[in-house]
C-alpha cells in the first residue's frame, strides 16, 4: 500500500526521532573534509557517509530520516549495498535535497534567492523510484542594515510553495526551510531583530504555500532558532532563545503542520540539543519539534574519524552520541549531566 503524506510526516517528527542533514552538496563536503585534511572525493565522501548510515544505534532508535544529496542517493556502500538499502533496513526514510543552491538575487545586491524548479517534477519522479520519500529546499535570508528586503523575503516563499506543490503531487513531503542566518556575513544582529526577520519570513511563507494549496499536514517545516546572529555581543540566554522561539513559532505556524525540525545554522552541537530541550520542555505544543541537523549531528563525528579507516568506532559512537542526547531534547529531557553520562 502507498503510504500517505500525512503517514511519512508524522513518521518524519515520531516521538524522540529527528533527521539527519547530510545533503552538503559538493562544495559544502569540501569545505567540512578541508578541516580534517582529507581530499574530498566520490569515494571518500561514500565512505564517511556510509560510515554515519552504519551507526546502527543511532539510524534505528534516534533518526526518522535521512536527506542525501543527488551523489549520495545513488551510490552504493563498499560491499555493494545501495546506501538508501542500508538506511532503510535500520527503519530510516530516505530524503532528498532538491534545490540547486541559493544564487545572487538580481536587483538586489547580497541577497539570495534559490533555485531548482526547472525540471523539478521529472526530478522528483525519478526520485521517488529511486526510493525518496521526503525532499528538501533551503532558502537562505540575510540580516544586514536594510535587509532582508520584501523581494527576498516574496521570491524566496513563492519558490518553496512552487516546490512544496511539486512534492506532494509526487508523493514526497516537502521539508520546507526558510533560514535566516546566524552566520551571515554581517551577522551582528541582536535576537529581536532575529524574531521579526523570522515571524516576517514565516508569515510570507505560510500565505504562499496556502495560495498553492499545500497539505499542511503532509509537510514539515525546517526553520532556524530565534538567535542572535553570531558576531553579535549581546548574546540571548538559552532561556530566551527557548521562550522567543516557541512564540515567534506559536504566532506562524499553523497547528495542522505536524511537525518542526530545526536547523542548527552555525550552533555548537551542544547548545543546539539544550535550546531543543528547553522548547520542548515548555510543552503544551500543536506540533512536535525536533531536530534536522546537519553540522550539530556531524562535526564531532567527522573530527572523530579524520578520514582513517581505523577511527570508524570511535566516529559512529561520537554520531551515536549526538544522535541520543538530541532524541532526549526531542523529548525535553535532555540534562548536561546526559553528556558526561555517555
Ligand atoms: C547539511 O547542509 C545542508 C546543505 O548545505 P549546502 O546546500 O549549502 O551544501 C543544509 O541545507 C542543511 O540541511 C541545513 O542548513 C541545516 O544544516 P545545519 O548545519 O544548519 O544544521
Amino acid at each position: 500500500m502507498t503510504e500517505t503524506l500525512e503517514d511519512i510526516a508524522k513518521a518524519m517528527v515520531a516521538p524522540g526521532k529527528g533527521i539527519l542533514a547530510a545533503d552538503e552538496s559538493t562544495g559544502t563536503i569540501k569545505k567540512r573534509f578541508d578541516t580534517i585534511g582529507l581530499a574530498s572525493t566520490p569515494d571518500s565522501r561514500r565512505d564517511y557517509r556510509e560510515m554515519l548510515f552504519q551507526s546502527k544505534e543511532a539510524m534505528q532508535e534516534y533518526i526518522s530520516g535521512v536527506i542525501l544529496f543527488d551523489e549520495t542517493i545513488r551510490q552504493k556502500a563498499a560491499d555493494g549495498t545501495p546506501l538508501v538499502d542500508i538506511m532503510k533496513a535500520a527503519g530510516c526514510i530516505p530524503g532528498i535535497k532538491v534545490d540547486t543552491g541559493a544564487k545572487k538575487l538580481a536587483g538586489s545586491p547580497n541577497e539570495l534567492v534559490t533555485e531548482g524548479l526547472d525540471g523539478l517534477r521529472e526530478r522528483l519522479a525519478e526520485y521517488y523510484e529511486l526510493g525518496a520519500r521526503f525532499a528538501k529546499w533551503r532558502a537562505v535570508i540575510t540580516i544586514a542594515d536594510g535587509l532582508p528586503s520584501w523581494n527576498c523575503i516574496k521570491a524566496n516563499a513563492h519558490g518553496l510553495a512552487r516546490y512544496a506543490a511539486l512534492c506532494q503531487e509526487a508523493g514526497i513531503v516537502p521539508i520546507v526551510e526558510p533560514e535566516v542566518l546566524m552566520d551571515g556575513p554581517n551577522s551582528n544582529h541582536d535576537i529581536d531583530r532575529c524574531f521579526e526577520v523570522t515571524h516576517w519570513a514565516l508569515r510570507t511563507v505560510f500565505r504562499e504555500l496556502n495560495d498553492a494549496r499545500i497539505n499542511l499536514e503532509g509537510m514539515v517545516l525546517k526553520p532556524n532558532m530565534i538567535i542572535a546572529g553570531q558576531k553579535c555581543p549581546n548574546q540571548a540566554s538559552a532561556e530566551e532563545v527557548a521562550e522567543k522561539t516557541i512564540k515567534c513559532l506559536k504566532e506562524t505556524v499553523p497547528a495542522a503542520v505536524p511537525g518542526i525540525a530545526f536547523l542548527s545554522g552555525g550552533q555548537s552541537a551542544e547548545l543546539a540539543t539544550k535550546h531543543l530541550s528547553l522548547m520542548n520542555a515548555i510543552g503544551g505544543l500543536p506540533w512536535s519539534l525536533t531536530f534536522s541537523y546537519g553540522r550539530a549531528l556531524q562535526a564531532p563525528a567527522i573530527k572523530a574519524w579524520g578520514g582513517k579507516p581505523e577511527n570508524v568506532a570511535s566516529a559512529q559512537q561520537a554520531f551515536t552520541h549526538r544522535a541520543k542526547m538530541n532524541s532526549l531534547a526531542a523529548k525535553g529531557a535532555w540534562q548536561q549531566s546526559h553528556e558526561m553520562a555517555e
